[in-house]
């Protein structure tokens, strides 16, 4: 008999703590140089100050020199990471720099390393002229204003390394901001108890590569696993994809380590159905940590807000992980389904073998696509989420 939990997938982790670690060290080495090339830069006070229209830095990226769009992009990582930021860093509003861990409209909790503070947003920067509808999202860096009574304010907020977001709902050409900074989304699943659902994991796989974002599987409760065989077969995909795949149990502690080292130092999004086990993970890799500490809406002594969308926790070590309750509805939404076989790479590296330009790869003759559904090459499960979201997504 096969010994338990000997699965191809679970004799890679070991090459996956490996990769993470390293590029860990990557990422330090990066910012330990750019934060001495940066010292040695005389001061450009008016470069470097954070001002509303910075909100807007995905649009000004391209055209910003190459060294202040690295710079920008370390002050960010360091703060969540818990680096000082480079030296040369003038934040010219006054104030005290902080970590956004919950928003709710209007107001927004941060974390500045010594304590959070409860704080309302600056009104010009709530009206500065954005592609964005909300000028703070977790995750963001921002400049607070103590005001001496236990709030404050946020005045300034740093140029974003990434975004999570979705159109806004009444006004769908500006976006909604999720999540600010994240490096990762960690999409869990559980075997079974709920079963794994192939499709949503597609569908955060598109989610992610849309918006630029690592995405790795965590496959939770590996502990109910049945038939091994079927649980590798299934998982064998992804891999062929290069997406990196854990097996864990958050019960029997397997795989912890693992997912340690994947979160250890990043900013990771987690998505996942209800039930499939994302506190009892983060349990597990950091004893004592809580994911759902209640929002910022049921502090009712400290007025009336709305539900928050997102919560960051830091991890101890340096990381965060953010919980997004909303994730799956702002996932796929304004993706057109004629864009949609560019974020399946095993369906885009076919098309340009098919017989028609348009082909959509759904019932066209001479489709490569299908063909290699038919061989096998292309996973039918793979496939299946293709067709379903396809149907799904607007015309
Ligand atoms: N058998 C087994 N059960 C687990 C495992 N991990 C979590 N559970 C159980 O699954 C249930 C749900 O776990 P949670 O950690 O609350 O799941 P969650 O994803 O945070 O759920 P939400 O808070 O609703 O989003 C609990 O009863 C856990 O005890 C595991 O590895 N194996
Ligand atoms: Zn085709």
């Amino acid at each position: 008999m096969k010994p338990k939990y000997d699965l191809n997938a679970l004799q890679s982790q070991a090459r996956i703590e490996k990769n993470h670690a390293k590029a860990h060290e990557r990422q330090q080495l990066q910012t330990a140089r750019k934060q001495q090339k940066s010292s040695a830069r005389p001061q450009q006070r008016k470069a470097d100050r954070w001002s509303a229209a910075d909100d807007d830095m995905m649009t000004h990226e391209r055209i910003m020199p190459r060294d202040e769009r690295d710079r920008r992009r370390s002050v960010a990582q360091a703060a969540v990471v818990g680096q000082r930021p480079p030296s040369d860093t003038a934040v010219t509003v006054e104030g005290q720099q902080g970590l956004v861990i919950e928003v709710s409209t209007g107001m927004c909790r941060v974390d500045t390393g010594e304590r959070t503070i409860l704080c309302q947003i600056r009104n010009h920067l709530r009206t500065a002229d954005s592609i964005f509808t909300n000028v703070v999202a977790v995750g963001d860096l921002v400049v607070v204003r103590d005001d001496g009574a236990g709030g404050g304010t946020v005045e300034a907020v740093a140029p974003r390394r990434s975004v999570l977001a979705r159109p806004h709902g009444f006004r769908p050409h500006l976006r909604q901001v999720i999540v600010a900074n994240a490096d990762q989304v960690l999409i869990v699943a559980s075997w079974r108890e709920p079963a794994i659902w192939f499709e949503l994991v597609d569908r955060y796989l598109v989610t992610a590569a849309r918006d630029g974002l690592t995405a790795i599987i965590c496959v939770n409760k590996v502990d109910l696993v049945e038939d091994y065989a079927a649980c590798e077969a299934a998982l064998r995909p992804y891999q062929a994809l290069g997406v990196d795949v854990i097996l864990t149990s958050a019960q029997e502690g397997i795989g912890i380590d693992t997912l340690r080292a994947v979160l250890s130092n990043r900013v990771t999004v987690l998505a996942g159905l209800s039930g499939v086990g994302k506190s009892s993970l983060l349990a597990a890799a950091q004893p004592g940590l809580q994911l759902r500490t209640g929002d910022v809406s049921s502090r009712k002594h400290e007025g009336r807000h709305t539900t928050t969308q997102a919560t960051l926790v830091r991890l101890q070590g340096g990381g965060a992980v953010i919980d997004t309750p909303g994730i799956r509805e702002f996932g796929l939404s304004g993706l057109p389904r004629h864009e949609l076989a560019q974020f399946f790479p095993e369906v885009a590296a076919l098309a340009s073998q098919c017989h028609y330009n348009n082909c959509a790869h759904l019932k066209e003759q001479d489709c490569a696509v299908l063909e290699a559904v038919a061989q096998g090459t292309i996973a039918a499960s793979r496939y299946h989420s293709y067709e379903a979201i396809y149907h799904a997504l607007p015309a």
